[in-house]
C-alpha cells in the first residue's frame, strides 16, 4: 500500500485549495445564512472540472481515480461542506448509470455532467431512509409500449432543485420489497416530475436539498438502468463506492476546525500566556491530529482498494462512519478549545459542527455503517 500522492494528485490538490480559498472560502458565512450556494460558482466549478470528476475518460471525463476524487473533496470539506455535499452527489447519482447503464445511457448521462449539469440520486423516501428496500415509489410498465409510469414522492434530496437529471429508484413490484427495486433516469421537465419542499436544514446549507414528487411521471424503458429488480443492488454498490467521498469531506471538515483551533490557541493569552501553552489543550489538540490523520488514512485505504479491484465495502463503511464521527467529535473540541468566541457565529467553527452533525446521518447512518461492518465481519 502506497497512499502517498503522485505528482498529478499534488496538483489536483493545490488546485482545488486555490479555488477554495478564492471561491469558497470567503463566501461560506454568506451562504450558510442565506440558505443557497453561491450565485455563479456551480458554473465556475464546472470549469474547474469539479462537477465530472467521475466521469472515465471514453466518456470524456477525467477518470480519476477514487484516490484522486478523494483528495477533491477533502480540499472542498475543508472549505464548505455544503458545497462539497453538492459536488460530491454528482458522483453518487452517476455510479449506477456508470456501473450498469447501457452505452447509450452512459454516453447521454456523461453528457449532461461533462456540460456542467447537476445530477441527483433519489432514493430516500419519507417511509424508506435506513430501510432502503421499503421504496414506495411505483413504477407500472405498459406492456404495448414498454414505457413506465412513475408515481410516488421522494425526500431529501441533494441537488434536486437544480439537477438537469435524477437517478430515481422505484418498485416494480406491486407487491413491494428489495426484489423489486429498479432504478430510472429521469430527466428534468419530465411532465408530472416537480420538486417539492426545500429544506431549511441545520447545516450544509449551501447544498440544496429537496422533496421530489413524480405524478404520473412517463418514461421509456430506454431510461430503465439495469434489469427489474437490480435496483437495491445497485443502490447498495453506489453507497458503497460514495461513502468514501462521505469519509473525504468528513476529513476535510475536521481538518479545518482543528486548524482554527490551533491558530486560535497560539494567539488567546490567559493566565499571562498562550493557551497552546496548557497541557490540557495540548492534549486535546494532540487527539485531535491523532483523529483526523486516522480518518484520512481510512479514507485513502477504502479508495485504494477500490481502485485496485479489491474487496472494499466493510473498508468503505469503517471509512464514512470513523470519519463522520470524527468530524463531530473535532469539531466539537474546536469550540471548546475556542470558548465563547468558537459559540459565537462570528468564528466560523460552529458552522462547521452544524455541518458535521450530517457527516454521521447522509449517505447511510453510522448505525447503518457499523451494521455493515459487523455483518463483513460475522457472516
Ligand atoms: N452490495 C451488493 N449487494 C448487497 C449489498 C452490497 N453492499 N448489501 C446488501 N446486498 C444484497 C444482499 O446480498 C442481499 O441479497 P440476496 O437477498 O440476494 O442475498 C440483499 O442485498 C438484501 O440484503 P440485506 O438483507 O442485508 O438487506 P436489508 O434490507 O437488511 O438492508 C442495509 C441492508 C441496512 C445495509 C441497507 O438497507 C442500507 O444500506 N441502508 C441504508 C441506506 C442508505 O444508505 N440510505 C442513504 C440514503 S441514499 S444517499
Amino acid at each position: 500500500m502506497n497512499f502517498a500522492l503522485n505528482e498529478e494528485q499534488l496538483e489536483l490538490q493545490e488546485m482545488v485549495r486555490e479555488f477554495v480559498e478564492q471561491e469558497i472560502a470567503p463566501y461560506t458565512a454568506e451562504m450558510d445564512r442565506d440558505n443557497c450556494i453561491r450565485e455563479g460558482l456551480i458554473e465556475k466549478a464546472y470549469e474547474m472540472g469539479l462537477l465530472n470528476v467521475i466521469v472515465p475518460e471514453e466518456f470524456d471525463g477525467p477518470g480519476l481515480s477514487s484516490l484522486s476524487v478523494a483528495v477533491i473533496y477533502e480540499e472542498l470539506g475543508k472549505g464548505c461542506a455544503g458545497v462539497a455535499t453538492s459536488m460530491a452527489a454528482n458522483s453518487l447519482a452517476t455510479y449506477p448509470v456508470l456501473m450498469v447503464g447501457t452505452e447509450e445511457q452512459k454516453r447521454m448521462y456523461c453528457d449532461i455532467i461533462n456540460n456542467g449539469g447537476l445530477a441527483a440520486f433519489a432514493l430516500t423516501e419519507p417511509g424508506a431512509g435506513s430501510d432502503a428496500g421499503s421504496v414506495s415509489t411505483r413504477a407500472v410498465k405498459d406492456k404495448e409500449n414498454g414505457t413506465y409510469t412513475l408515481n410516488g414522492s421522494k425526500i431529501f434530496i441533494t441537488n434536486a432543485g437544480l439537477a438537469d437529471v435524477f437517478l430515481v429508484f422505484a418498485n416494480t413490484r406491486q407487491s413491494g420489497g428489495i426484489r423489486g427495486l429498479t432504478a430510472f433516469i429521469v430527466q428534468k421537465g419530465t411532465p408530472g416530475f416537480s420538486i417539492g419542499k426545500k429544506e431549511d436544514k441545520m447545516g450544509i446549507r449551501p447544498s440544496n436539498t429537496c422533496e421530489v414528487i413524480l405524478q404520473d411521471v412517463v418514461i421509456p424503458e430506454a431510461n430503465r438502468v439495469g434489469r427489474e429488480g437490480d435496483g437495491f443492488r445497485i443502490a447498495m454498490n453506489t453507497l458503497d463506492s460514495a461513502r468514501p467521498f462521505v469519509g473525504a469531506v468528513s476529513v476535510g471538515l475536521a481538518q479545518a476546525a482543528l486548524n482554527c483551533a490551533v491558530k486560535y490557541a497560539k494567539e488567546r493569552r490567559q493566565f499571562g500566556q498562550p493557551i497552546a501553552s496548557f497541557q490540557m489543550v495540548q492534549s486535546m489538540i494532540a487527539d485531535m491530529a491523532i483523529k483526523v490523520e486516522t480518518a484520512r488514512l481510512m479514507v485513502r485505504e477504502a479508495c485504494w482498494r477500490r481502485d485496485n479491484s479489491l474487496e472494499f465495502s466493510k473498508e468503505a463503511a469503517m471509512a464514512k462512519c470513523y470519519a463522520g464521527d470524527v468530524a463531530m467529535q473535532v469539531t466539537t473540541d474546536a469550540i471548546q478549545i475556542m470558548g465563547g468566541y468558537g459559540y459565537s457565529r462570528e468564528y466560523p467553527v460552529e458552522k462547521m459542527m452544524r455541518d458535521a452533525k450530517i457527516m454521521q446521518i447522509y449517505e447511510g447512518t453510522n448505525q447503518i455503517q457499523r451494521l455493515v461492518i459487523a455483518n463483513k465481519i460475522l457472516y
